[in-house]
């Protein structure tokens, strides 16, 4: 059985329907601090677990005949350079916690990276899977070291852990949650409401993206893939690269004429401009079969307003 921290996540609730697909409804278990609302419960098991309770983790673990953890707990970059105390601790304290106890009960542990986890001094187009990484904010920090002290465990202790360094991801159905490339999120529900955005990164600020279903289907092929396939513990993830500026223009094309976007950038354009425009992860289509369906600024586009619209109108 599976246990998905943060599981109320941009992510959590996307890859747990979708795991429960292959693996069954009962065999997922979503956990998170917070509390969820009851339509949660009604699609599957679901647990609170505070991430920082290492006693807690282990308890749902032996008593939920736990196989494997997605750990999906963390505070996002620009939230973590607001409250770095806090992200330290989640993300550094929380993932030691799951490392510790994915070792001790010998889990399967994926713990997703970021293209975050990259810094000024790396290479921002193409980005490899092996580049230098001095990334400059707390949460980046904290991505280097999961993944690296998940090799550690790995080649130490045969902890099979897994990770994917992912772009920005855009979803419809959730609301930002203090990511830097969350102006990507935010842009659409401020066309529909208003048909204008201020947007706090530079018109030119470019950035490599993700759309939520491909991070959703090809997450979980990757949990799922034999781990002889896996010729490296950490894959870079990419889809789609666009700045604000091309995001808008599409928009404007698909969405009114009328939208209109400003510029008023802060400390989050100091953050984006560390980060990739775009990854090589010609390693991940390689060895287990990444494959993004939505690759396009304009699908990407169009596919979010038909997510929208269709919430309009349900
Ligand atoms: C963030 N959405 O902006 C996350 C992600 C690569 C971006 O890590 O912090």
């Amino acid at each position: 059985r599976v246990l998905i921290t943060g599981g109320l996540g941009q992510l959590g609730y996307g890859v747990a329907s979708e795991l429960r697909k292959e693996i069954g409804t009962n065999n997922v278990i979503l956990s998170d601090i917070k509390v969820p609302d009851s339509s949660v419960k009604e699609n599957g098991p679901f647990v609170h677990l505070d991430i920082l309770d290492p006693e807690a983790i282990e308890k749902i673990v032996v008593n939920e005949d736990i196989g494997a953890i997605i750990h999906f707990s963390a505070v996002l970059s620009a939230l973590g350079e607001q409250f770095p105390q806090k992200a330290l601790d989640i993300n550094i304290n929380g993932t030691q916690h799951v490392l510790d106890i994915s070792k001790k009960h010998q889990l399967r542990l994926l713990i997703p990276s970021s293209m975050g986890a990259f810094g000024p001094s790396t290479v921002r187009q193409n980005t490899p899977d092996l580049a230098i990484m001095r990334p400059k904010t707390v949460y980046g920090i904290a991505k280097v070291y999961a993944e690296l002290m998940g090799e550690y465990y790995n080649s130490k202790h045969g902890v099979d852990f897994r990770s994917l360094r992912y772009p920005g991801i855009i979803s419809a159905d959730s609301l930002p949650g203090g990511g830097t490339t969350d102006y990507a999120v935010d842009i659409f529900h401020s066309a529909v409401k208003s048909n204008k955005y201020n947007c706090y990164l530079k018109n030119d600020a470019g950035l490599a993206m993700m759309y939520i279903d491909d991070c959703v289907t090809e997450t979980v092929k990757f949990f799922l893939a034999d781990n002889n396939t896996l010729k490296q513990r950490v894959y870079n993830v990419d889809a789609i690269s666009f700045t604000p500026e091309e995001l808008a223009n599409e928009i404007k094309k698909q969405w009114s004429e009328k939208f209109e976007i400003t510029y008023a950038p802060d400390f989050r354009q100091n953050i984006a401009i560390t980060w990739p425009e775009y990854m090589n992860d010609s390693k991940a289509r390689e060895d287990w079969g990444y494959n993004p369906k939505i690759v396009s600024t304009k699908d990407l586009v169009s596919v979010m307003f038909q997510k929208i619209n269709k919430q309009k109108s349900l």
